[in-house]
């Protein structure tokens, strides 16, 4: 496949409220497109990273050095012949693994577009339609939070994810048990407890939660383990999983009885689908998380879920839930059954507003196969004089 050039943008994007967690508080968007133009066609990919690095330790601006200083040049210069060729082509960057699935995700947009198939088909998915469920940041008050969830649950969705953290989590679980004590709930801690709340975590069990998810440190392996054992909910890690072996230490270590998948997390879709193969070698369901993304992020989520083992309803629901008007045509839209159905039709299947984006982009780069920013990022450092 030959890369003619890739145009890497930013663009800011307000949502329609607020998405608060146990560290922090998102109101806008700081967001990266990545455009691959290859033979005429475009793929997009979105980097997930937040505006600052409290998910994780990138963020906006870090993926934007990373990017066009080490990553575009090292993949305009490694002329790949697939998709599955971008990790090793960038394997010698550590880390920054939402930085590099933003580029290696729009080359397999583009790679189903060349080969005629839809996306999630290339990826190798089953499934015709995916299961939804919302994730409902910290809210101002329980009131606020039983409205909220009364509307997604109006709308369809399977399973209401609360985000919590100390001194927000049981009065809370137990407001909503009140009032719904059968619908499939979950919580999601972002690592905000620690070991010595091992006694308060154990009265979560009294709610009946489909999972917790990541409660303690981000890194942590081992304390979880040992967690799950005082616990008969079970923990689901998010965080923690950042590839393969990072999914069979805390399987064989028993950490967690599901995952969560994120294409960021894991650096892309091949890594991904790693992650996938592997749990389902094991019998550890999984289901695709989500990061606030646009369209084109929720694209790729979208065709992700559609492999096999994505088994239980995951955070990918409609776009209108975060933007006033999305970046792709038509918006991403889930059925009364809570459903989205998987695109049928070559690519991602979902048209990107140009104009819209151009609209959104506050800087931009274009990069071509053999520019000089290759031989820019890898000139040897000088002496300071
Ligand atoms: O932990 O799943 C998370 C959003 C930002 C950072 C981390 C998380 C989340 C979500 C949002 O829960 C899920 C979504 O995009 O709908
Ligand atoms: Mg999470």
């Amino acid at each position: 496949m030959k890369i003619d050039s890739i145009v890497l943008r930013e663009i800011c994007m307000p949502l329609v409220r607020p998405f608060e967690t146990s560290f922090g508080c998102t109101t806008d968007r700081r967001i990266l497109l990545v455009e691959v133009q290859s033979d005429g066609l475009t793929g997009w990919g979105e980097c997930t990273a937040g505006e600052h690095p409290l998910y994780s330790e990138e963020s906006t601006d870090t993926a934007w050095i990373v990017l066009s200083q080490e990553l575009i040049p090292a993949l305009l210069h490694a002329k790949i012949d697939s998709a599955g060729a971008c990790p090793k082509a960038v394997a010698h960057v550590r880390g920054n693994r939402m930085a590099k699935a933003a580029l290696e995700n729009a080359v397999w947009d583009v790679e189903s577009q060349r080969m005629g198939l839809p996306l999630s088909d290339l990826l190798g998915g089953v499934r015709k339609k995916i299961d939804c469920g919302v994730s409902l940041g910290i809210q101002p008050s329980i009131d606020h939070l039983l409205e909220r969830i009364e509307i997604e649950l109006a709308a369809g969705y399977q399973r209401i994810k609360l985000k919590c953290k100390p001194g927000y989590d049981v009065e809370m679980f137990d407001a909503v048990r009140n009032r719904w004590p059968n619908i499939l709930l979950s919580c999601d801690a972002n690592a905000s407890y620690r070991l010595k709340d091992e006694k308060h975590l154990r009265t979560f069990d009294a709610f009946g939660l489909l999972m917790i998810e990541q409660p303690l440190w981000h890194d942590d392996f081992y304390f979880h383990s040992l967690l799950q054992r005082q616990l008969e909910t079970s923990i689901c890690l998010d965080e923690s999983i950042r590839n393969r072996r990072d999914a069979l230490a805390a399987i064989s270590m028993e950490s967690c009885r599901i995952i969560n998948i994120k294409l960021g997390r894991v650096g892309g879709f091949s890594e991904a689908i790693h992650v996938h193969n592997l749990t389902a070698e094991r019998g550890v369901p999984v289901w695709c998380g989500g990061m606030l993304e646009t369209g084109i992020g929720r694209s790729h989520n979208i065709a992700l879920s559609s492999l096999q083992n994505f088994s239980l309803p995951g955070d990918v629901s409609a776009s209108s839930r975060y933007w006033q008007e999305d970046i792709i045509e038509p918006a991403v839209e889930v059925s009364p059954q809570g459903e989205i159905t998987i695109p049928q039709i070559a690519g991602r299947g979902f048209e990107v507003k140009r104009d819209r984006v151009e609209q959104l982009t506050v800087r931009s780069e274009r990069y071509h196969a053999r520019s000089h920013a290759y031989s820019q990022a890898h000139k040897p450092m000088k002496a300071r004089a």
